[in-house]
């Protein structure tokens, strides 16, 4: 079993490089931070590098100060651990700073996932990749504190969607049981995430929303965002999850997408479903991937021959 072969690295490296994929968001942060606080209490020399800040709304997560940016060259370690990943080049520039010879480590819960690792331990089943970091926590012995609880809660609340998409198993919620053993506060962690908003980014979130589009079935709804339309590094909130909250709300409505202007040559797509329709192939159509009710791809076309070509592959295939 590859959790056997990735704690026996955890055990026999002494420095290693923890990332996540780029857009970071709970359980990338929560599952690479709660990583690596277990391997730096085993006296693990540990660095944690993303390509991308962490979203303002995350600054209560606990170490989330020690997180640097990939500009350092001089990082040694023996081992990469990549979590939440389902190819490499997810974790966009980090990638130049593991040299060859150096071992990766894959830890991922992504149909897509490529095995891009050394070491592959990619579990389907798992809700999210905090939940696999739990799992290294209790097959290796290791110990549980309140900030690793908090972690680990977080990221688990992210990819469930507060526990309620259908990757939530009674075995996630068995993981939350222990967890909220620490006396981690729910509620707090909640409010942080969910109720954060500056009024001016719900203004700016209804004109948004007031704009989205809907196909005659009203089985498909998306929402367009021009390029500005949201200065997303002075944002508090990842506006997407809420743009998706209030599509998939929508009676009926079985996929849910957001096409963001990146160029007029570029476009990036994220897609929801509610249930049947797998997002993960139509992604893959494109050249994405993700899981089979949440995923994204990049498109290298305008706005409008984007939605061309999403809108006319999900016809064909609803
Ligand atoms: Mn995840």
């Amino acid at each position: 079993m590859s959790l056997k072969k990735v704690l026996d690295v955890l055990k026999r490296k002494h420095s290693f490089l923890i990332s996540a994929h780029v857009n970071l968001e709970g359980d990338a942060l929560g599952s690479e931070l709660a990583l690596a606080r277990l391997l730096k209490k085993q006296g693990k020399k540990v660095y944690v590098v993303n390509q991308d800040k962490a979203p303002l709304l995350y600054d209560f997560l606990p170490d989330i100060k020690t997180i640097q940016k990939p500009t350092s060259k001089n990082l040694n370690f023996d081992a990469a651990l990549i979590v939440d990943c389902s190819d490499l080049r997810r974790i966009g520039l980090v990638q130049k700073l593991i040299s060859k010879g150096i071992p990766i480590i894959n830890i991922d819960h992504h149909i897509s996932n490529d095995n891009f690792g050394d070491i592959n331990w990619v579990n389907l089943e798992a809700s999210s990749a905090s939940e696999m970091v739990y799992e290294i926590y209790k097959k290796g012995g290791f110990r549980l504190d309140i900030e690793a609880a908090l972690l680990l809660y977080t990221g688990i609340m992210i990819d469930t969607g507060s526990f309620r998409y259908s990757n939530t198993s009674s075995y996630t919620h068995s993981v939350i049981s222990d967890l909220l053993q620490y006396k981690i506060s729910v509620e707090k962690i909640h409010n942080q995430v969910y109720s954060c908003l500056p009024l001016r980014e719900v203004k700016l979130l209804t004109r948004l929303l007031a704009g989205f589009k809907i196909d005659k079935f009203n089985k498909i709804c998306w929402l367009v965002l021009r390029k500005g339309a949201i200065k997303e590094e002075r944002m508090k909130t990842d506006v997407s999850e809420y743009v998706f909250n209030f599509l998939r709300s929508i009676a009926g409505i079985e996929v849910a997408m957001i096409f963001r202007e990146v160029s007029n040559k570029k476009t990036r797509v994220n897609f929801r479903s509610n249930g049947k329709f797998n997002v993960s192939k139509l992604a893959g159509k494109f050249g994405g991937g993700g899981h089979k009710s949440a995923s994204g791809c990049t498109i290298l076309s305008g706005l409008k021959a984007s939605q061309k070509s999403v809108l006319s592959a999900i016809r064909k295939s609803l």
